[in-house]
Formats: structure tokens, sequence, C-alpha cells
């Protein structure tokens, strides 16, 4: 049985209000791109079909190692995250699927978990190990690395956190497990480069095989932090190679914010499809060197030039092509269930727009040498308005028209601040 957060009736008439001008804009967008050979309608479904995951730890307001200024009414556990990413599902419509990070999201009943879950309309997506932490009670530490660190039994103990990790998945019904490790170092010389990728991928192996026979291991890499001279994964050249040298289950996983500032990110799409390793995306934005702003708030461009190489990726299938999507933003002056709202819709417009490519003229302008008609297929899907079809979609299945209007109308926050405990101060995540 489901016990939704938001009622139907509430979403239903606050959609009301607008649903004259959308029908409108939506006729007006079909007989634009009608001109241009375009369905509008089958855009539509394919966004209908479109889903990205939110991260458990995006509920809650994140922070810097500075600081963190908890809002009142924000989830304290995963109960009350699980409900918050209810209501974000709710209204979109397109985020059905929340990713859980251990020990952060540990309880002591997972079926009981997944039938919350269920009850709420969600389902679990990758489960995520944390070995870059030290946890109350933890025998060894993370200090000097997990996974490539020199200690066999700090490298044992990291091994056994991922095996557990899997087991959690598999009562939940995931069936991939990120893997993102802050080992690495801040001294030239304080460790051996090419022998602490040794020890990784031989830790690495011990997990690959205790996955079962559908799961994935996704190899996250990141360039610096918490490790600022050198990671032991630090960009997608060592995940490849890793991921190659452990097996076909293994993939690479992209996190848009974890690259050199003005890294081309969709070459690197298109490379690791090349080569059958392109597992998923953390989807965020980035101005300098973080990896925590809102998806699509700084540079919605390169949003869509990454969606242009999936939607060439899912024509062109290689060896497999099944990326997961998630957010992996870090929500430090925004309420959480806000900026997933519009973060998910930033991700799906640039999903519908890249689906709005005349990939004939794209191709026939690029086999000619045509490098300005090339560039123009993208410009001009790029500068279509897609909202109408997002709403159409949305609205179909039950979600908002305005998400955000709806979200305050609701007043979920303040009737949360009444009932929820306040949160702790301290600094934030990473
Ligand atoms: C690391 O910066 C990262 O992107 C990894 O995905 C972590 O699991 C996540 O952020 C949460 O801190
Ligand atoms: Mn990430």
């Amino acid at each position: 049985m489901t016990s939704l957060p938001l009622s139907e009736a509430f979403i239903a008439e606050t959609n009301a209000r607008d649903m004259e001008a959308l029908e409108e804009d939506y006729a007006a967008l079909g007989r634009q791109l009608g001109r241009r050979g375009i369905a509008i309608d089958a855009i539509r479904d394919r966004v209908a079909d479109f889903s990205v995951a939110v991260p458990s730890w995006g509920a809650g307001r994140g922070g810097t190692r500075f600081a963190k200024f908890p809002i009142p009414g924000e989830p304290t556990n995963i109960h009350e995250k699980l409900e918050d990413c209810a209501v974000v599902n709710q209204l979109c419509r397109i985020t059905p699927r929340v990713s859980l990070h251990f020990p952060w999201d540990k309880v002591s009943d997972y079926s009981g978990l997944r039938e919350e879950a269920e009850s709420l309309g969600l389902g679990f997506d990758a489960v995520n190990s944390n070995t870059f932490q030290d946890q109350p009670g933890q025998p060894l530490s993370y200090s000097t690395g997990s996974l490539s660190a020199t200690d066999a039994a700090i490298r044992a103990q990291a091994v056994a956190h991922n095996i557990e990790c899997i087991d959690i998945g598999r009562q939940l019904g995931s069936n991939d497990l990120t893997v993102w490790v802050g080992d690495g170092t801040n001294f030239p010389g304080q460790q051996d480069l090419a022998r602490s990728l040794d020890r990784y991928i031989e830790a690495a192996a011990e997990i690959y095989a205790a996955l079962p026979d559908d799961w994935r291991m996704l190899i996250e890499h990141k360039m610096f932090e918490p490790a600022f001279y050198s990671s032991v994964i630090s960009d997608w050249g060592s995940s490849i190679l890793a991921a190659q040298e452990l097996g076909p289950k293994a993939k690479c996983l992209v996190d848009l914010g974890h690259h050199a500032p003005n890294t081309n990110i969709e070459q690197i799409v298109a490379r690791l499809h090349r080569f059958g390793k392109l597992g998923g995306f953390h989807f965020n934005d980035s101005k300098y060197g973080d990896d925590d702003l809102d998806s699509g708030s700084i540079n919605p461009h390169q949003l869509f030039l990454v969606f242009n190489e999936l939607v060439e990726a899912e024509l062109n299938p290689r060896d497999e092509f099944r990326p997961s999507y998630m957010i992996d933003q870090s929500h430090n002056v925004t309420d959480p269930i806000e900026s997933m709202l519009s973060s998910a819709e930033a991700i799906t417009g640039s999903f519908a727009r890249a689906w709005l490519v005349e990939r004939e003229a794209l191709h026939e302008a690029q086999a000619a040498n045509d490098t300005m008609m090339a560039f123009q297929a993208l410009r001009r899907a790029y500068n279509i308005d897609v909202a109408p079809i997002l709403a159409k979609a949305r609205v179909e299945a039950g979600g908002a028209i305005d998400v955000l209007a709806a979200y305050r109308a609701s007043r979920w926050r303040e009737r949360k601040a009444q009932e929820r405990k306040p949160v702790g101060l301290g600094a934030g995540i990473v």
C-alpha cells in the first residue's frame, strides 16, 4: 500500500490554474517542431521514460569543511530523507529511485526499509560505500588510505565494508555498487604512485569477486579532494584501466564535478562508451574545483553536450548501454528539495534537447566537413525551450506543472519544522 506524502488532489488543484497555458504552449511547440520533422509526442514519451536517482545525502543541507547551516524541518534520518525524496518524485515524477550511502544510511532492518520506500513510491539505486571517513568504533583508520593502503589489514577492512554494502544492496533491490575512495597523497614522495594503484586494483578485485552476476561495480574517479597532490583513481584514464583489469562488470562512473576546470567531459563520455565502459553519472555543476553546485546552474551547455554524446551512444550501442544516472550535489544554501527539483528539471531538459538534435543533418554536415552547419545542428536544438514537453510528461504521470510553486504551496518544510528534531551544527560532507 502506498502512503504518499502529498495528496493527489492537492497536486491536481495546483495544476488546474496552469493547464490551459500548458496545452497552448505544448501545441505551439509541437507545430514549431513539426516544421522540422520532429514529432513532439515522441520526445515527450522519451522524457516520460527517463529517470535519474537522488542521493539520500542530498536530502539534508550539506556544507563545506568550514560550516554547515541547517534549516528547520530538514531530515535527520534515513526515514525522513526517504519522505523528502518521495515529495521530490511526486512533484517531478522522474526521480523514483534513491541511492543510499553506507554506513550513513545504516538501519537494522533492510527489508523493512525496502517496504517503507515502496510505500512512498520509491525504489533503490546504486549502493555507495564509504571508506573515506572513519566511523565510531572502527578498528583501523583510513587516514593513510583504504583500498590502496600500505597496511594489508586496512585494505581488508575496506574490502569487507564494500562486500557488506553489496549484501545490504541485495536486500534493498539495488544492483550497482559505486566505489569512490578518498585515497591519495598531499606530498610528492608520500606514496609510490605505481604501487598504490597496484594495491587498489588488487583490493578492488576482491570486491569484484563478491559481485552477484547481475551487479556492476561503478568506479568513480576524482582528480583531487580530500587528497590534494594525487588521487589513486584521479581521472578517467586510471578509472578505465582499473575497470578493464577487473573485468566486464566493472564500469566507470563520471561525476561531472570531478575534473579540472574546462575539461572536455563530453569527450570522456564518448571515449568510455567507445570501449564499453560507461557505467554512470553523478550530476552536479562546478565553477572552480568543487563538485557540489546544482546541475546545469553554471554550465548548462556542457550538460547538453554530455547528453548529446549519450544520445549518440544510445544510437550506436557498443558493448551495452545502461548508464545509471544520479544527482550528487551538496545543497548548502537552498532547501534540498527545491535544489533536487530544479536539478532534475535541468537534467531532463538537457536530455530532451539532445533528442531534438536533427541527427541526420548533423551527421551529413560532419561528413561534409561543414563546420558551421554541424555546430548549428546542435545550436538549433539547444535554443529550444523544452519546458512544455517536460511539464506535459510530468502532468501525465501525476506530477506538477510548476514543481517549485507546488512545493512551496504545500508548505512541506514549514510543516516538517513543527515535527522534526533540529539538526546539529558542524562541518559538511565531502
Ligand atoms: C565524492 O566527492 C563524491 O562525489 C562521491 O560520489 C561520494 O560518494 C559522494 O561525493 C558523497 O560525499
Ligand atoms: Mn559523486
